[in-house]
């Protein structure tokens, strides 16, 4: 049944993903190229293009515009250059010395020739990581035996987890707080229109469902497996998230499935972690992001790419103690290759890639790696998912209207519940858990979660075997360093 499951949910967003990414560039995925670039035309050296870039100005159309990330020695750099060539500046990531800016081929090509800029990378179409527990990373003994810093049980309390994905309604009762709130203390939809001249920018959608274009309920399942309130369904099953007291910041990228909206997602964290609702909030009611959740990325893998503003914007992160949770992929593998998500190879601490476990629907601790989840490349441990969490069999909140969600096997309570699988389904269990750590020790670094998270982790036995020669233990191709263990995590960070 299982193997059913997943290609019906995996057409769905395929079918969202051709339809919004035909008008830019077709629909070819990244490979695995080694970076081109430095290349002498003239008196003048080009600054080095994307390999996917590449590929693109090989086939588009002189007159069609495309969409770039022109990267700078700064920022003044980079807005210089894209003045220079001509190109239309859409957003900027200040941070990390980007301009997002559309223009024709030959403008992309000049840009590059510019002084100060350092790098010229394409706007990349991705998919939400899709396919479908709690008991087996012991994520509900934690909660009831362990409290955190602040004394009270642990969570998530006191920590915002930031969601990107395709969107949230703050109203569902699976994120209805006691007192009538949500747990969603900030709904921002990211409008970006990456071939016109407007703006990439972050709207407040207040309590309004963000969750509704195409492609849509993927985000609205992601939220409540993070951050899933305590509730009985009509047929008595109990259920919550990882971290039931854990806020979220939902970031929408809306209907344009391209890796700038997800980009500019992670630039507004980088930006507004310390205070997500403004200054003026205090953070009992709005506690910092101290964590955001990526299930998306291209199909098929790809090689790492420190050049990216992904990967920029990422170890920026790490700089301000935010950890960056990523779905390692739904692409399956034997090891003969790498399949795994480019961003979540990123070697520097406190970046986690993860890798979907099976329980078996039994809560076992030794349940199996699930067919569909990434492989890295045997014998290269950069490529490796660093953790498993349960993402096969996942119920969580739904609606049965949005085409994810109609997909699922089971729906529960008028559509409003619905069980489905993925890599997607499995990083929101770390993304949480990651909160329950920073609150049992909200001085810990990025790094040190990540260190505790991998070696603790139960070395459940499916699969390839575990090998040395990474700093927190022994680790697989398959399922990285095992199956998170909460309470062992806990320990260990505190
Ligand atoms: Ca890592």
């Amino acid at each position: 049944m299982r193997n059913l499951k997943r290609p019906v949910a995996v057409a769905a967003a395929g079918l969202t993903l051709l339809a919004l990414a035909a008008p830019a560039s077709g629909s070819v995925l990244p490979g695995g190229d080694a970076l081109s670039g430095g290349v002498l035309s003239g008196d003048r050296v080009l600054a080095p293009v994307q390999p996917w870039l590449s590929r693109q100005l090989d086939v588009l159309d002189a007159a069609t515009p495309t969409t770039v990330l022109v990267h700078g020695t700064d920022l003044e750099a980079a807005r210089s250059a894209v003045r220079a060539a001509g190109l239309t500046t859409n957003t900027t990531f200040d941070r990390i010395g980007v301009v997002v800016a559309t223009g024709l081929p030959a403008q992309v090509q000049l840009v590059r020739s510019q002084p100060g800029v350092t790098y010229v990378e394409g706007n990349q179409p991705i998919a939400f990581s899709l396919a479908t527990s709690n008991k087996a990373t012991r994520g509900d003994e934690a909660r009831s035996t362990l409290t955190g810093a602040d004394g009270t049980s642990l969570d998530g309390k006191g920590v915002s987890v930031a969601v990107i994905d395709s969107g949230v309604d703050p109203t569902h009762p699976f994120l209805q707080n006691a007192d009538g709130t949500s747990a969603v203390v900030k709904n921002l939809k990211m409008v970006c229109e990456p071939l016109t001249e407007s703006t990439c920018a972050p709207v407040d959608a207040g309590s309004a469902d963000t969750d509704l274009v195409s492609g849509g309920g993927h985000g609205m399942h992601v939220n409540g497996i993070v951050a899933g309130r305590d509730v009985t369904l009509s047929d008595g099953t109990k259920m919550h998230g990882a971290a039931p007291g854990a806020s979220l910041v939902s970031i929408s990228t809306g209907a344009v499935l391209f890796i700038i909206g997800a980009d500019a997602a992670l630039n507004w964290v980088l930006e507004h972690h310390d205070a997500p609702c403004g200054a003026g909030v205090p953070a009992a009611q709005c506690p910092p992001i101290k964590v955001t959740s990526n299930s998306y990325g291209p199909s098929g893998g790809g090689a790492f790419d420190p050049n990216s503003a992904t990967v920029k914007l990422q170890r920026e992160l790490v700089k301000d103690g935010v950890v960056t949770v990523w779905a390692n992929g739904n692409d399956g593998g034997d090891g003969s290759q790498s399949m795994s998500n480019p961003p979540g190879m990123d070697p520097t601490p406190g970046i986690i890639s993860v890798a979907s476990f099976f329980d078996q629907n039994t809560g076992t601790r030794d349940g199996t790696v699930s067919d569909f989840s990434s492989r890295g490349k045997k014998g290269d441990l950069s490529t490796y998912p660093d953790i498993s969490a349960p993402g096969e069999d996942i119920t969580s909140s739904c609606r049965v209207y949005l085409p994810v969600c109609s997909t699922g096997l089971d729906p529960k309570d008028g559509g409003d519940y619905n069980t489905i699988s993925g890599t997607s389904m499995a990083t929101p269990h770390i993304s949480g858990i990651v909160a329950q750590l920073f609150q049992a020790n909200p001085s810990a670094t990025p790094a040190q979660i990540e260190a505790a998270i991998e070696s603790t982790a139960y070395k459940y036995a499916d699969g390839a075997a575990y090998e040395g020669g990474d700093p927190n233990g022994t680790t697989s191709y398959d399922k990285g360093h095992g199956l998170v263990d909460v309470v062992a995590a806990a320990a260990a960070v505190k």
